[in-house]
């Protein structure tokens, strides 16, 4: 993408209404508007890191073995009537009649209609186990948005529901969707723990909370500092070995790392000392098996092997798409910016051209430009009739985790700068290899084919 020609509404001063980092820095970044309290329009960048944070919980799910579909974002009272819920969700619910004054709610999660799709279609054993899931627009009445993106009205949520026969079988639902999780925030550059948490309007007693930490994070958590030394790295696992699923549950879990609402004063204190920390996090995600909550007053049930009709166990999970963005932001800035993790940056490398309009760095950014497109990445060409320290500062606000910075005196010695936005380190190479090495550290990320292959 050339920048002249994209729509990057950049704010020079801070907006007055952020009170958090990411907030302020989407805002500046020209990624959001909000058009009305926590509601949002994304804006090209926006919605370009969205979709990428999207596609790796799409492939990650699709790993584990899980189905996507899409449900719709309205659904009919009926169904809450069915499983209670329509009472006790209280004033979060946004409720609305059509037309015929029939009830309609915009939904806040999907457990209702999924478990209605479910008994209408299966009816044997034989068809589990089965996880659906969609990513799809919710919507909470929140008392308090704020914080931007982070506790919006409406928000995009990827959510996950498993049915089986058993709870054996559920609870391997459950191990499978902790560690694809698990997978899903370390490509998005995040450490994300898993922490005993409570089951809220959702239900079930056995739920985990994932947390990014984070001075601004709304969740006070406690925890074992023992915990942020795990990490998944590249395990190579198989989703039906209910064996290795488990291993990796309880390698994460057995640690001390609990929200205030299940913390437990007693078992902290039985930490040693100086590993005991008290901290706040940012809730990316939560799983819940909560056995026959749905199927059994929604009469979701499959004929069992003795051919009897027993009602399916259940879980669901979500993990809060739009909410990462603002999760990743404040895990990953400094004061001059945002600096994108390679796995979601929205354009993967920068160009900057130090002297628009002079034919040969014109022609050098061109090249760079063009061979970076034909090898599969991203690259945004800041071609505007800028200044160079405003180039700079552009760069350094939207993120991009590598910037090539082409100017006419490096190019008399065949010379580009290669520049990471995390060190700040620079290295002037030739154009070539500058492209050499972008294409390197993508390579492994983006799955790009090998040198000369
Ligand atoms: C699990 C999937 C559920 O709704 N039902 C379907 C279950 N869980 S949850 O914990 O309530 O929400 C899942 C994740 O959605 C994000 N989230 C939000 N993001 C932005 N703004 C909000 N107001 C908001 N509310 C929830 C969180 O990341 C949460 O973990």
């Amino acid at each position: 993408m050339r920048l002249s020609r994209y729509f990057l509404p950049v704010l020079k001063e801070d907006p007055k209404e952020a009170q958090i980092v990411s907030h302020r820095l989407m805002l500046r970044a020209g990624m959001i508007k909000q058009q009305t309290a926590g509601i949002y329009s994304w804006l090209p960048m926006g919605f370009k890191v969205l979709r990428r944070i999207e596609q790796i919980v799409h492939e990650e799910q699709v790993r584990a073995g899980h189905i996507p579909m899409l449900m719709p974002t309205l659904q009919p009272a009926d169904l809450w009537r069915e499983s209670g819920r329509y009472d006790d969700y209280g004033e979060e619910m946004l409720r609305v009649k059509d037309r015929h004054q029939r009830d309609l709610l915009y939904g806040p999660t999907n457990e209702e209609m999924i478990t209605d799709i479910f008994r209408s279609h299966v009816n044997s054993y034989k068809d589990l186990p089965l996880t659906l899931y969609h990513i799809q627009w919710k919507f909470r009445d929140e008392i308090r948005p704020r914080f931007g993106v982070m506790r919006g009205r409406e928000f995009l949520m990827k959510d996950g529901y498993n049915f089986d026969l058993t709870k054996e079988a559920a609870l391997h639902a459950y191990n499978r969707h902790l560690v694809s999780y698990l997978r899903s925030y370390e490509r998005m550059g995040l450490q994300a723990i898993p922490m005993r948490a409570d089951g809220g309007p959702i239900g079930g007693d056995y739920t985990h909370e994932f947390l990014v930490l984070a001075e601004t994070g709304e969740s006070e958590v406690f925890y074992d500092s023992a915990i942020t030394d795990l990490s998944f790295g590249d395990r190579q696992i198989d989703y039906d070995d209910v064996a290795q699923c488990q291993s990796v549950l309880e390698e994460f879990t057995s640690r001390y790392a609990r929200t205030d609402e299940t913390h437990d004063e007693a078992a902290f204190h039985r930490i040693p000392e100086e590993r005991r920390r008290s901290a706040r996090g940012i809730e990316v995600g939560q799983i819940f098996y909560f056995g026959t909550k749905y199927s059994e007053p929604m009469g979701a049930t499959v004929v069992g092997p003795d051919g009897s009709r027993v009602p399916v166990h259940m879980g669901s999970h979500g993990i809060g798409v739009s909410r990462l963005l603002g999760a990743i932001i404040e895990a990953s800035h400094d004061d001059k910016g945002i600096i994108w993790p390679e796995g979601v940056t929205p354009f993967h490398v920068g160009i900057v051209n130090l002297k628009q309009g002079d034919g040969s760095t014109d022609g050098a950014c061109e090249a760079i430009y063009a061979e970076l497109k034909s090898r599969g990445l991203d690259p945004l060409y800041d071609d505007r009739e800028e200044r160079a320290g405003a180039k700079f500062a552009t760069a350094d606000l939207i993120g991009l985790p590598w910037r090539i910075t082409v100017g006419p005196r490096g190019l008399a010695s065949n010379k580009v700068e290669v520049t990471s936005r995390r060190s700040g380190d620079s290295v002037e190479m030739s154009p070539r290899d500058a492209v050499g090495r972008i294409c390197d550290i993508y390579r492994p990320i983006l799955g790009l084919p090998a040198p000369g292959s």
